[in-house]
């Protein structure tokens, strides 16, 4: 693993997984690896998973951690090449990244879509700029269109819940107030295609997110329809991806209550949070005994602290 920004990134998933759970067993089995490493991470968007759950895989492994807010505390970056800088960007993204690329052995980087252009947001070109300038391995903390830690997480949680060796997982949309990145669904999606579950995705007709993520996936728009059955129900807004970042409905009846987990196989239910309560998911469903919200978050930590463990032993 050279770098990770997505599941393609992993050679076999099934095998990393497999490291996952014995790492959680044994969380500080290589508390030396890292000594006298760096990781530095780099948030251009808020944080509070990611933030600490890196934080804590990366210390688990003995290295030593440096968290930058780039958006408040750092100089305005700029990325287009060859540009005359007379505007409010200070500092060019290939000094700054090759500046920080001397500071660590691992860098981390969240940055958010603007949800304006989305052939802009779709190069992924603030990561782009990073492997190739800062020339050490990058950790997607959440890309423009993905989120594989939180993706790998979530396989982790599917794993310790299921009560059958072939599970159906169904990922539902779910109505929020803002526009949000597609990215958690695309991840979630390319992670489920690749792992050993029925995966089903519902959502309200134009949500359809980009094909390269779901592929063969079916997509059904009648909620009640895709959720017959279900053992794992994976809840998340997201905003149109062909009418570029737009909310195109807030219809409250696509939020989960208890009353539609009937037709499920005593469904768990996931979210990566944060969530909106009440509006992307119930009160009911989020306090109630099926919830595995605050699991998801704890094997961040181990999603986390497994790929972290595979980059600094160069597994590639
Ligand atoms: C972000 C998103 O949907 O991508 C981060 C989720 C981990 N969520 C919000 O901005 C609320
Ligand atoms: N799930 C997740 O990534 O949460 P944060 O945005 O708080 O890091």
């Amino acid at each position: 693993m050279k770098h990770f920004l997505s599941v393609y990134d992993v050679k076999d998933v099934q095998k990393l997984l497999k490291k996952a759970l014995k790492l959680k067993k044994k969380p500080y089995e290589h508390s030396e690896l890292g000594k006298n490493k760096t990781i530095g991470l780099i948030f251009m968007n808020p944080s509070t998973r990611t933030r600490l759950s890196t934080q804590r895989a990366a210390l688990n492994l003995g290295m030593n951690v440096m968290v930058m807010n780039m958006d408040k505390e750092g100089w305005a970056l700029e990325t287009q090449e060859g540009i005359i800088m007379n505007q409010n960007t200070v500092e060019h993204i290939k000094d700054a990244a090759a500046v920080m690329g001397k500071y660590c052995e691992i860098i981390g980087i969240r940055s958010f879509p603007k949800l304006i252009d989305k052939s802009e947001d779709y190069s992924e070109d603030f990561f782009t700029k990073f492997i190739k300038y800062s020339k050490v391995p990058i950790l997607s903390l959440e890309s423009a269109t993905l989120h594989p830690l939180q993706s790998f997480a979530d396989l982790i949680t599917i794993e310790e819940h299921k009560t059958k060796e072939r599970p159906k997982v169904v990922l539902t949309w779910a109505p929020h107030i803002k526009p949000l990145p597609q990215a958690v669904a695309n991840s979630f999606a390319e992670w489920m295609v690749e792992a050993d579950v029925d995966f089903v995705i519902t959502h309200p007709k134009g949500y359809e997110l980009d094909k390269k993520f779901t592929g063969a996936t079916p997509i059904i728009h009648n909620q009640e329809k895709a959720l017959k059955d279900a053992d794992f129900v994976y809840v998340k807004n997201w905003s149109s991806y062909k009418d570029y970042g737009k909310v195109l409905t807030l219809d409250g009846s696509w939020m989960l209550t208890n009353e539609k987990m009937k037709v499920t196989n005593n469904a768990k239910v996931m979210h990566c949070l944060p969530v909106r309560r009440n509006i992307e998911l119930s009160d009911e469903i989020l306090d109630g005994k099926n919830s595995l919200v605050v699991q998801q978050a704890e094997n961040r930590i181990y999603s986390c602290q497994t790929v972290i463990k595979e980059l600094l032993q160069k597994n590639y």
